[in-house]
């Protein structure tokens, strides 16, 4: 349509898709490049979906620089090739991580320019060496037109369709559109970007990448554009290619500075700086701020910054004479795998620890890292006896990212944690694994040293035992001096004990002792909830007390029979079991009881009759007339109880349309299975028998 044939509407619609598409541009880059959020993400959204409607009703408005562009085109069988202009050239690369990898590179420098030991230092533009992959963007008239890999640095692959779905590179560039202006950077993740991504990998069952640039190369050489578009790559620019109608500054650093200005992202850690102590100052620096920034970076390169010496300089086999990379320690290395121990955490978890052959690995010696959980061992297929490749990544704990299965000699067999470990290594307590858990925990939760700290303040808490003045500090000394191994020992402290401590003067050492023989008498939903069992919290510790009445009857509750308690599935009921299926937790209880710790015992609340009375459901799939809150609610108030997830306790699976995995285990685990139907016939039946 052009502008004379257009209706009023039309020509109002055309100006405020514009508006819009620039404000929209603004906006992505105040967020992306800039870091600094200019409108609330609603604002944001009402924007981008106000621009769609109009190009919806206004198809002619859809340009290619409109952000409704960005993800977009169909599933590609292949990338086309793409000849660049300009070679897109390596770079050379100093593995001398001292200062003297500076100093080689000026001393060479120097040497090809023919400087003499008394002419002025060399003047250079510093940045960082991103870890990620290279890329080349065309701007012609202003506009994105492709995005190029490198390739062999004379052909790369057009994937224009995933390049553009980043939202910090700009489709248009701000200011001036000279006809031609290539620019070259490199496509990277960010740390805690690619973190997410891998949980997101993991969790949907898909693989995970072992370091952010695979990630992010995996990511951009993706055929299909919807799935690169969901991965949240960046960009930083660092250089030219052609340029057509655009003033090149003389410098690099001015070319940098020309680049930010037409709205790319341009790292902030740049610097021009003058001879070789100046760049060994930066590489200094840089490498102790490595681990704190918030991607990988390999190095940092090093380029003459005057453009005009650059030229002189000219380039040896695909590289620069005028720039070097001068790297930092590895951040990954390849080790063998020895043995794989346990560390027991805070809250009882067993953290599967990987015993390495030392490696030199980002800038320390590794003789550890972590395996996460036998969920991650199966998922790497992490064997003992494996050469493993091992990453350490800014200030996060070593890990082991992945076997070299090439180099795995003969059958070894496959890690079981709960096999290895079925006793707690620090306190003997038996090990427990939940059925949809990743992680497996020390049931001795009241008596493990491991977790010694975390059970006393809860044990203590207000909302627990109520101990006034047994805070974080106090708990800290008493567990670091041996003082207290237990709940029990604090009902046989002593004041001269409490009186030893840092900042406890005998006033409130008296105060503490007053508050600690307090708590001896308390409720029994205290003393449950005070137990620290898992997945036990206040409500239910209540609803527990007020269901059995007496402790002993609660310790004696099979799964079935805590099920009957209102919100308390098979999880709590197996925590709850697990927990007094330990020795050492029944012993500590005992010791209270002696200690004289008490309570108002009751008799049990008596159960709700009903038809359904304990047996438990589990609803899957659309009903064909029941809600599922109806449903919930049927079965409910015949006494029966709704679970979440199917298991061998399970009494029955009510299935509906679309019934998914649910249905799939209660037929492998045999559990009874019924319809809508089935379930109303059941009610019925019992009711008449009752
Ligand atoms: N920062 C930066 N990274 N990097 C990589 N600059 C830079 N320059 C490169 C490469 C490959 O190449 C030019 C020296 C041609």
């Amino acid at each position: 349509m052009t502008a004379q044939h257009a209706t009023p509407d039309a020509q109002a619609a055309a100006g405020r898709a514009a508006a819009l598409r620039a404000e929209i541009a603004r906006h992505d880059h105040a967020y992306y490049v800039l870091d600094a959020p200019t409108i609330p993400d609603a604002e944001y959204d009402r924007l981008f979906r106000e621009l769609q409607a109009l190009e919806a009703a206004y198809p002619e408005l859809r340009t290619p620089d409109s952000p409704t562009q960005r993800v977009g085109g169909k599933p590609l069988a292949q990338f086309p090739p793409v000849r660049h202009r300009v070679p897109m050239l390596s770079i050379r690369t100093e593995t001398d991580t001292g200062a003297s990898g500076a100093e080689t590179f000026d001393a060479r420098v120097r040497r090809e320019l023919g400087l003499k030991d008394g002419d002025p230092a060399v003047e250079y533009s510093a940045e960082l060496k991103f870890d990620g992959l290279a890329i080349s963007l065309r701007y012609e008239h202003g506009v994105l037109v492709q995005a190029a890999t490198r390739g062999d640095g004379e052909t790369g692959e057009d994937v224009s369709s995933n390049v553009r779905t980043l939202r910090a590179i700009p489709l248009r560039l701000h200011g001036p559109a000279p006809a031609v202006l290539e620019i070259r950077g490199e496509v990277y993740l960010r740390r805690d970007d690619f973190e997410a991504l891998n949980r997101r990998q993991a969790e949907a069952g898909e693989k995970t990448f072992v370091n952010p640039r695979n990630a992010a190369a995996g990511s951009i050489r993706q055929l299909d554009p919807a799935i690169a578009a969901r991965r949240p790559l960046s960009f930083f620019a660092y250089g030219l290619g052609e340029t057509e109608g655009w003033a090149v500054p003389d410098t690099h650093a001015g070319v940098l500075d020309a680049i930010a200005a037409c709205g790319l992202p341009v790292c902030e850690h740049r610097a021009v700086l003058q001879g070789a102590a100046e760049l060994a100052a930066f590489h200094a620096r840089i490498g102790a701020l490595r681990d704190s920034l918030p991607f990988d970076i390999d190095g940092v390169v090093y380029k003459v910054n005057s453009l005009a010496l650059q030229q002189r300089l000219g380039f040896v086999t695909r590289e620069p004479r005028w720039a070097v990379a001068h790297k930092y320690p590895a951040q990954e290395a390849v080790t063998l795998l020895r043995d794989i121990e346990v560390q027991v955490g805070r809250t009882g978890a067993l953290t599967p620890v990987a015993r390495l052959e030392p490696v030199f690995v980002g800038g320390v010696t590794v003789t550890n890292a972590t395996l996460h959980n036998q969920d991650e061992i199966d998922r790497k297929d992490v064997r003992i006896g494996d050469w493993v490749i091992v990453r350490r990544a800014g200030d996060v704990i070593p890990e082991v990212v992945a076997p070299v299965p090439e180099r795995r000699t003969g059958e070894l067999p496959r890690f079981d944690l709960l096999a290895r470990f079925p006793t707690c290594p620090v306190c003997g307590s038996h090990v427990v694994r939940g059925e949809d858990e990743a992680v497996a925990r020390c049931s001795g939760g009241l008596f493990c040293p491991a977790q010694r700290r975390q059970a006393l303040l809860h044990f203590a808490g207000r909302r627990a035992m109520d101990i006034d003045g047994l805070g974080d500090k106090v708990v800290e000394q008493l567990v670091d001096n041996a003082i207290v191994k237990t709940p029990v020992d604090l009902y046989r402290l002593g004041i001269l004990a409490l009186a030893g401590l840092e900042r406890m003067g005998e006033k409130s050492a008296q105060n503490l002792l007053a508050a600690i023989d307090k708590s001896r008498s308390t409720t029994l939903a205290r003393f449950i909830f005070a137990l620290g069992i898992r997945n036990v919290g206040e409500a239910t510790a209540r609803e527990l007390a007020r269901q059995f009445g007496k402790l002993d009857a609660l310790m004696a509750a099979d799964e079935v029979a805590l099920q009957q308690v209102p919100d308390v599935g098979p999880i709590v009921a197996r925590s709850i079991v697990d927990f007094f299926a330990e020795p050492h937790n029944c012993e500590v209880i005992a010791q209270l009881r002696a200690a004289g710790v008490h309570w108002l015992e009751g008799e049990p609340a008596v159960p709700a009759a009903g038809a359904l009375q304990g047996r438990t459901f589990v609803l899957t799939g659309t009903l064909p007339t029941l809600t599922r809150d109806e449903a919930k609610a049927l079965i409910e108030a015949q006494g029966g109880k709704v679970a979440g997830s199917v298991s061998k306790k399970t009494s029955y699976v009510i299935a509906g349309e679309d019934a998914g995995s649910k249905l799939a285990k209660a037929e492998a685990l045999g559990v009874a299975i019924l319809d809508e139907a089935g379930l109303r016939a059941l009610v019925n039946e019992n009711i008449t028998n009752a």
